[in-house]
């Protein structure tokens, strides 16, 4: 048996029932196989051994009260997983399918996604399973208290620095800053990443995983040249990373003719009206299907994958885990999609992977799509510490190099491994080599 089995195997029995931590390994480990052979240094130091294990995963008890006066209970979750090169960086994740193999499957590929960034930030992950949902103000206030309450005392801007993710946005980031400040009678900007512009927070983090991922793949279609411009694009999901990667799609001069939620899509041939979809998901917080209220020549559709069988140049799937199996694959690829981004992370299972690269579609994989969030939260930690703010523009024009540059050395891994064009093997490749070597340099 390979020495990546043999990980994966142990890897398997010390973490049952977690799949999505399972296929997320498997994901790197796969492409990992011809690194070990061309340098056993990493072997004998018993890299891959660590790397799949956290260094530390914290589980607590978030006790809050309702509107009605009773008290719930939820769970929390921090997964610290590797700071070789920076302190813990990842975002948190509040849904009620969170358990701890979700969060350590997130910790693990922000590892690579971190270190494909160049910036110094280490991997981690956390969150709840508390369902925002048909919560009140007051009520989401509570809970982020009560798990901050906790969290505070296992982080630090040197530490480990969350930020978003599902259902954690500007609101919840406000009132997790403003419980740990007040728990360490200090305004330590930098532990937290997100944060609102009047206390700390950076321009375009809002807009940075969306934008981020557009730059990412209109440098990737490029080299095959093709252009956003006049492309027809869909983009799954409603929230932060596809709100702002349409923005940029029809910047560029894309349609963008269907978005998505947990109850549905939605499908205008004419162009989506972003304007429409920020008020109801943003300022409102209602149901996607609210748009053809206000637009009826558009369709809603009360089916999640059934927006891949829309015609389209550009798939960038943008919601969640697994949103996009081999059959939805097919189907984009019928009909002639050539591009697909992972704006969320890990949205394309294996049998999808397989139909995009069979076909020559570009596939961009997360870890290498999507970092551009968590690239711009860096920056934010950068402004933090020098006390300035940058402005737009020149936010905008870091995430675009690094973006450019994340591409390009994920396209340069794969080339030189033997596996040109595949950004899969390419992206886990560079990644891993820089937290690697720094293993390597620090001892065990
Ligand atoms: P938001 O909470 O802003 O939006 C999430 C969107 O995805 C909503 O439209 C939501 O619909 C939909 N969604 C969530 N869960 C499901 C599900 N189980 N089935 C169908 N639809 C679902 O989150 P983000 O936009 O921030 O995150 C989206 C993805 O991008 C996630 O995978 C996240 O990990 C990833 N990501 C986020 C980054 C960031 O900076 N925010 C950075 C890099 C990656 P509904 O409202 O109905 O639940
Ligand atoms: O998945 C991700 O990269 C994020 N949710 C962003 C993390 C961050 O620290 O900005």
């Amino acid at each position: 048996m390979s020495y990546t089995k043999q990980v994966m195997e142990q890897v398997i029995k010390r973490n049952s029932g977690e799949p999505e931590f399972h296929q997320a390994v498997l994901e790197v480990l796969d492409s990992l196989e011809p690194v070990f052979e061309k340098n056993p240094q990493y072997v004998n130091a018993g890299i891959l051994e660590r790397i799949v294990e956290p260094e530390r995963q914290i589980i607590f008890r978030v006790p809050w009260v309702d509107d009605q006066g009773k008290v719930q209970v939820n769970r929390g979750f921090r997964v610290q997983f590797n700071s070789a090169i920076g302190p813990y960086k990842g975002g948190l994740r509040f849904h009620p399918s969170v358990n701890v193999g979700i969060i350590k499957f997130l910790g693990f590929e922000q590892i690579f996604k971190n270190s494909l960034t160049g910036l110094p930030i280490g991997g981690g992950k956390g969150g709840s399973d508390f369902d925002p949902k048909g919560k009140s103000d007051g009520e989401i206030m509570r809970f982020c208290q009560s798990f901050m309450t906790e969290l505070s005392k296992h982080i630090g801007a040197d530490t480990d620095v969350p930020a978003g993710d599902i259902g954690v946005g500007g609101r919840e980031i406000g009132y997790l800053f403003g419980q740990y400040k007040k728990l360490r009678n200090m305004f330590e900007a930098g532990v937290i990443t997100g944060k609102g512009l009047t206390y700390g927070g950076s321009l375009v983090r809002t807009q940075a995983t969306g934008y981020g991922l557009v730059y990412f793949m209109e440098e990737a279609i490029k080299a095959k040249g093709k252009s956003f411009d006049g492309a027809t694009v869909v983009i799954s999901g409603s929230g932060n990373v596809a709100i702002y990667a349409a923005e940029k799609a029809q910047q560029l001069g894309s349609t963008v003719v269907a978005l998505s939620d947990s109850s549905g899509y939605i499908y205008d041939k004419n162009g989506i009206n972003l304007d429409t979809v920020k008020q109801i998901k943003e300022v409102e917080r209602k149901r996607i299907s609210e748009y053809v209220k206000i637009h009826p020549s558009a369709e809603f559709f009360n089916s999640c994958d059934g927006i891949w069988s829309i015609p389209c140049d550009i798939a960038l799937p943008s919601a969640t885990q697994n949103e996009l199996d081999g059959e939805a694959a097919k189907k984009l690829v019928a009909n002639g999609c050539y591009a697909v981004g992972e704006g969320a992370n890990m949205p394309a299972t294996p049998d999808a992977h397989k139909v995009f690269l069979e076909n020559n579609v570009i596939f961009a994989p997360g870890k290498a799509a999507n970092a551009g969030g968590v690239a711009t939260s860096a920056l934010e930690m950068s402004q933090n510490s020098m006390r300035l703010s940058w402005t737009f523009d020149e936010v905008d024009a870091r995430l675009k190099d690094i973006m450019i540059n994340i591409y390009h050395n994920a396209s340069a891994a794969a080339k030189e491994y033997g596996f040109e064009g595949n950004l899969i093997v390419g992206s886990n490749i560079a990644g891993f080599i820089k937290v690697a070597d720094t293993m390597l340099a620090h001892g065990i």
